[in-house]
């Protein structure tokens, strides 16, 4: 096989011809060279002299029309999660072959980070490469880890908050640099942490601020229409959420609690209705939205989505209509529900996922692949729903208790992998074979 001067080597270097009589294979570059963008100009064929074998399924040689090693094509069995599948489907076990991987993602690789409990992601030093930030709750702090590009970390820097850290947000309407700052909920010291971020990848503590209870989990939303200010929202493990002030830089410290008689599990920002902020939350009462009516007062209407126990939430178009929809992950039931808003205030049901037999810990919209999917966190496995009606299963061997987030916005990932984490651990998911 002759690599034309021009063309770049493809990844995963596999063979171009089956092996020949005479014990040849070719492949189109050298093998075991992977992925390189450098053009290649010679003809290489690799000689396995020793390599007296029949084509056929089990027999370790890719082969015999395979997609990958001894599975896929017409002749062998389907290939399990995360090997090759040259974009058929009918080659994967799981019926789903996306960016050349069975599933679309290799299969989970698992990370131990200390007392991990919440994590989100994105390029903090500017490589290229996504990095991990994590709360951890012993001792309670924020660690940050370097992604090498190949899914796995070297340790960054540890940077100590206190109380019990259980969520973590981007501040991504903080300092006028380029760089995200994050703000750390700390669970029992009733605090919210600010770290302001730099183009190196480190952090500068920028304060710890009341927020009113005991937060669980955070986000920032632009809430007042007349004012382009942040606030933080907290939901508070004793019931209710707060809202706190910010400025350009950081929090102004003065929480404002709403209690709405229960205790919200999962929270969510950027909803939009009629062209208002708002925040939708998630709790066993059920799931709703709460936005601005007016130019200037702040989350003083509801829309009731469903009074079925939930745990979850997140918050993206669906449908591509550009209008905001809300998927609920319920507790009660193993099922995840996506209801689709008009933009002005009405929510209606739309499709309902399934996600697993357990119920659902955690709800995440996933857009940065060829074809968008929604994310359910169940029991020890991860389910992801193509917007094209396929979905598979990814047992993660863990009960991992939240989808890093991975968008500043919060309106679904902008990575390409998958991060979920939960009881000391973090598991990425890579995205298949278009690297
Ligand atoms: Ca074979
Ligand atoms: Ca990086
Ligand atoms: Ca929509």
């Amino acid at each position: 096989m002759v690599c034309e001067p021009l063309a770049a080597c493809l990844f995963p270097n596999i063979p171009t011809s089956s092996r020949a009589d005479d014990g040849t294979v070719s492949y189109e570059c050298a093998p075991f060279e992977g992925f390189t963008t450098i053009p290649k100009d010679d003809e290489i064929t690799w000689d396995f002299a020793s390599a007296d074998v029949t084509p056929e399924c089990q027999n370790g040689v890719h082969d015999f029309g395979e997609t990958a090693v001894d599975c896929g094509g017409p002749s062998c069995p389907p290939c399990g999660l995360g090997e090759f599948c040259a974009g058929d489907d009918d080659s994967c076990e799981s019926g789903v072959c996306l960016e050349g991987a069975c599933g679309g993602y290799e299969l989970p690789l698992e990370i131990t980070a200390g007392t991990a409990e919440a994590a989100l992601t994105f390029d903090v030093n500017g490589d290229g490469n996504d990095d991990l930030i994590v709360a951890t709750s012993s001792p309670p702090g924020v660690s940050v880890l370097n992604g090498n590009g190949d899914g796995t970390f070297t340790p960054g820097g540890n940077y100590p908050t206190e109380g019990s850290p259980s969520g973590l947000a981007f501040w991504f309407m903080g300092t006028a640099d380029s760089t995200h700052d994050i703000l750390v909920a700390n669970g029992s010291a009733g605090t919210v942490s600010v770290f302001e971020g730099s183009t190196s990848g480190t952090f500068t503590s920028a304060g710890s601020f009341p927020a009113g209870g005991n937060p669980l989990d955070v986000v920032v939303a632009r809430l007042d229409l007349s004012d382009p200010a942040p606030f933080a929202v907290t939901i508070n493990s004793g019931g209710g959420f707060s809202t706190i002030a910010g400025d350009a830089s950081t929090l102004l410290g003065a929480a404002t609690v709403t209690d709405l008689g229960t205790a919200f599990t999962g929270i969510a920002t950027a909803v939009q209705v009629a062209g208002r902020p708002g925040i939708a939350l998630a709790g066993p009462d059920g799931a709703r939205v709460l936005y601005t009516s007016g130019a200037s007062g702040l989350l003083d209407s509801t829309a009731m989505l469903t009074t079925d126990a939930a745990s979850s939430i997140a918050i993206a178009d669906t449908n591509g209509d550009r209008q905001a929809d809300v998927i609920v992950g319920h507790t009660d039931s193993a099922k995840v529900s996506v209801w689709l808003g008009d933009g002005a205030g009405t929510f209606t049901m739309g499709p309902e996922l399934v996600a697993s037999m357990a119920p659902v810990r955690s709800v995440a919209r996933h857009g940065a692949t060829a074809t968008p999917s929604t994310l359910a966190l169940a029991g020890q496995s991860l389910t992801i729903a193509y917007d094209d009606g396929r979905s598979v299963e990814y047992d993660l061997g863990h009960d991992y208790t939240s989808i890093a987030r991975t968008s500043p916005l919060g309106e679904g990932d902008i990575s390409r992998d998958i991060y979920v984490v939960g009881g000391g651990k973090v598991a990425v998911l890579r995205q298949g074979y278009v690297r």
